[in-house]
């Protein structure tokens, strides 16, 4: 999969260097591209925002520096398909794991990093010409800029590609693949400062293990996000219980 990232601040995205998605990186998985904005300015002092029309506080992102940084992107990716254009925005849909799925199976990722209050209208308008566009947010709250937005999403995204995660196995279980939060774990020892690993665990009763884990699940789903009790689907929960 390929990667770019448009910024006012590429260092801002340097920790996607480190761990596993560097590692993917490194190893050719991933084609992880850093652009700066700013070199697609023509002033000496290298503007990219301007006041907005129709007044208001703070600045908005100028057009033309981004035309430029979005036809440059576009032009070094294959012209057969539509790269995904991916703008953060608290003004977006929200991301969740389904879009992360979904994401995944893109060849081509380009995130648009707004910051100040925003991106010219027009340049959102004109993309559609050349990019599958998705002002997504991370959440019901107001970052700064789209930079830190970018590196969940990269994270949520990157990990889901073949070769990105060592074991696999690891995407199966975790929490919000099926809606249910996942379960409490416990390692090494069975006792710690007066505290212990539910007995049940500790016996080789798979199927009860089983059953144990899934109502710790619900149990931490009930009380910690009522909101997605809704929409449990008690018919493939029954199926995983006669599996189990
Ligand atoms: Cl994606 N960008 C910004 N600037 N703020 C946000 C956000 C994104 N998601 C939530 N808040």
């Amino acid at each position: 999969m390929r990667l770019d990232v448009i910024s006012i601040f590429p260092e801002y995205l340097n920790p996607l260097q480190l761990s596993l998605i560097g590692r993917a990186a490194e190893d050719g998985i991933l084609d992880l591209n850093v652009t700066n904005l700013r070199d697609f300015t023509t002033d000496k002092h290298r503007k990219v925002d301007d006041t907005p029309y129709g007044g208001g506080a703070g600045m908005v992102m100028m057009p033309e520096p981004w035309g430029q940084a979005l036809d440059a992107v576009r032009a070094k990716a294959p012209a057969d398909k539509k790269p995904v254009l991916i703008v953060p925005s608290p003004a977006g849909a929200v991301f969740n794991q389904q879009m992360a799925y979904d994401l995944a199976e893109e060849e081509h990722l380009v995130f648009a990093c707004g910051r100040y209050e925003g991106i010219d209208e027009r340049v959102i308008e004109y993309a559609h010409e050349n990019f599958t566009v998705i002002p997504v947010s991370i959440g019901d709250y107001v970052l700064n800029g789209g930079e830190v937005a970018v590196m969940v999403m990269v994270e949520a995204i990157g990990r889901l590609i073949p070769g990105v995660i060592g074991n696999p196995e690891s995407l199966v279980e975790e929490s919000h693949s099926d809606v249910l939060l996942e379960y409490p774990v416990y390692t090494k020892p069975a006792s710690w400062r007066g505290r212990e690993v539910p007995e049940v665990l500790l016996g080789g009763n798979h199927h009860r293990v089983a059953r144990h884990r899934r109502d710790e699940q619900i149990k931490r789903t009930a009380d910690r996000r009522p909101d997605l009790i809704t929409q449990l689907d008690v018919e493939s929960l029954n199926r995983r219980d006669r599996d189990a």
